[in-house]
């Protein structure tokens, strides 16, 4: 069986990483006889806007449809276009009409990787963020009247449905009842935002009941912060909105040292859809260009998104690749944000070179 892959480098260091995430990604289905049929698209790009005035072309939907996942680097370059014009143009487009209702993103202390944290080893350090990933606080619902007057008001509303909730709370009950330790923690802000997060308070505890083995936290977000802060090592499975989740995605990987190497999947777990795979981190206008970005966000996408298509030997295998090559600690080849002086390039064919041993 073939699968049929999208490739979507977008901006930035979309365009320096991905490059290192096929290597990876090519070297694994070679050695474990995966067929891929990669199909490369230079849309979803602030250089594709440049040139068409849109983001996407009219029948992106029907174009990507049918390919079995998307694989995709980063979206943003405000020197060109406002960010909330190419990310709504693009990635918040295939999150919606592809129903890639589940954001998943680890987030673990790697070997070899020093966490800002003081005295945090791997094991230290390893939790997942769900984020809800298609309505809250991105539902874009609102406007603005009486604009660029004294009577200027802007209104913007956080929608959160029964059925959105309910089914991204049953993917994080699910995922933290496989894990050894079973715990859940639902990140919220009810005693302020008092209508719709007390809401999703009782949407986890009503949840809660299918799940008896599976251990609930309820934080508000402030103080959730705090704590990844100074307790990491209390995170299993991490469950919030669209917002919340986003920014707990940042801050996990964070604390593991760098958010060059956090992965993430956007699911849509009925496989109506293909999925989406793609690096937590941005477009890096400040360091796009020089070569240095590090590939791991990349990479690692690769190798959940080979899960996701039914290939876990292989997935592992790309993990097993990265954290060797961070374990041996080589600074030549390792890039700048892990205390490396070597390039995206150095630190791709390492890996590829590992998965080819
Ligand atoms: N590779 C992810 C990316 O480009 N992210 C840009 C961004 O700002 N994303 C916001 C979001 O994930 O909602």
């Amino acid at each position: 069986m073939t699968h049929r892959i999208a490739v979507i480098p977008g901006d930035g260091i979309g365009k320096e990483v991905m490059p290192e995430g096929l290597r990876a990604l090519e070297a694994a289905a070679s050695r474990f006889g995966i067929a891929l049929e990669l199909a490369h698209f230079d849309f979803a790009s602030c250089d594709y806007y440049a040139e068409h005035g849109k983001m996407l072309p009219d029948d992106w939907f029907e174009t990507l449809k049918d390919f079995d996942a998307i694989l995709y680097g980063a979206v943003g370059w405000p020197a060109t276009v406002p960010d909330h014009v190419s990310l709504w143009g693009s990635l918040l487009q295939f999150r919606r009409r592809f129903d890639q209702y589940i954001n998943l993103r680890p987030c673990r202390l790697l070997p070899g990787i020093k966490s800002p944290l003081a005295d945090r080893k791997p094991g230290d350090i390893d939790f997942y963020v769900v984020r809800e990933n298609t309505e809250g606080e991105y539902s874009s619902v609102g406007g603005k009247m009486f604009e660029g007057t004294e009577r200027e008001v802007v209104i913007q509303e956080t929608v959160m449905t029964r059925h959105g909730t309910d089914r991204v709370l049953k993917f994080a009950y699910e995922l933290a009842a496989s894990r050894p330790r079973k715990k859940l923690t639902s990140a919220t802000k009810s005693n302020g935002i008092a209508i719709t997060m007390p809401w999703w308070d009782e949407r986890v505890a009503e949840m809660g009941k299918r799940y008896p083995d599976v251990t609930v936290d309820q934080f508000h977000i402030d103080i959730l912060t705090a704590n990844f802060v100074m307790h990491p090592d209390w995170f299993d499975v991490v469950v919030a909105s669209n917002l919340f989740g986003d920014i707990l995605s940042d801050l996990g990987p964070a604390c593991t040292g760098t958010i060059g190497v956090a992965p993430s999947a956007n699911i849509n777990p009925e496989g109506t859809f293909p999925s989406l795979f793609e690096p937590v981190h941005g477009s890096a206008p400040d360091i796009a260009g020089k070569g240095i970005a590090n590939p791991i966000g990349q990479i690692w996408s690769g190798a959940m998104m080979l899960e996701h298509l039914g290939h876990k030997e292989a997935s592992d295998a790309i993990v097993s690749a990265f954290e060797a090559v961070l374990a041996e600690g080589d600074r030549s080849v390792l890039t700048p944000d892990v205390g490396g002086s070597g390039t995206t390039e150095s630190l791709g064919r390492a890996i590829a070179a590992r998965l080819e041993s």
